[in-house]
């Protein structure tokens, strides 16, 4: 595994815990989907764009026509061109958004997170006793809904290989759907400013088997 900076991350050969572009779970992978079709559309754009703008350099200034020729490029790359650009990406958006929903399912596991300067409290729904420090436990292979919030100053909960961030809001939570298909430790950071003790703000997912998540359930973290 290789370590990773911040810009590092960005690039496809980079396999940081933190990379959304390495992603281990179906709403970071839809996330990295987009990602990537951005650059390709945005690649692709910067080309044309570089290739008419070579082109208007390039000809000659008493070439006949120019009027009308005007007029059309206006119409087709200046209006079409876009307008479709943007109506596509506008459906495509809302399909991807769609999936990311936390929708209510029968095998859906709730768990609580609750930030503070600077530490992360998680609880669980189906075992009301237990709570743990900087570490939350999941079943793999299940939809987890986190019901997020703060107690004191604003936070946000980013898991990047398991699903994009969410903010913690004092008096308010906010449930963002997290699914681990595998058993596996999972990287998570506060990504919001939140003092000067944000940076270590971290915290770590933890998703088990269904015997080890049984257990945990039953007995808390070993
Ligand atoms: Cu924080």
């Amino acid at each position: 595994m290789m370590a990773c900076g911040a810009t590092l991350q960005l690039l496809a050969g980079c396999q940081g815990q933190l990379s959304t572009l390495h992603p281990a779970g179906p709403a970071a992978a839809t996330i990295a989907e987009i990602w990537w079709i951005m650059l390709a559309g945005s690649v692709a754009i910067l080309a044309l764009v570089m290739g008419l703008l070579t082109a208007a350099l390039l000809r000659r200034p008493d070439s006949p026509g120019e009027p009308e020729r005007a007029g059309l490029w206006l119409w087709t790359l200046g209006l079409a061109f876009p307008l479709i650009v943007l109506a596509a990406l506008t459906v495509y958006g809302l399909k991807i958004g769609e999936r990311l929903l936390p929708r209510e399912g029968p095998d859906v596991v709730t768990v609580t997170a609750e930030a503070r300067q600077w530490a992360w409290s998680f609880g669980y729904a189906d075992a009301p006793d237990l709570a743990t420090e900087d570490i939350l436990h999941i079943p793999a292979g299940r939809p987890v809904d986190v019901r997020i919030t703060s107690l004191d100053v604003v936070h946000s909960f980013w898991v990047p290989r398991l699903a994009g961030k969410l903010d913690a809001l004092p008096g308010h939570v906010n449930i963002l759907r997290i699914e681990a298909p595998v058993p596996g430790t999972y990287a998570g950071q506060s990504a919001e400013f939140s003092g000067p003790g944000y940076l270590g703000h971290v915290f770590t997912v933890q998703a088990h088997d269904p015997a080890a998540w049984d257990q945990f359930l039953a007995e808390g973290a070993p």
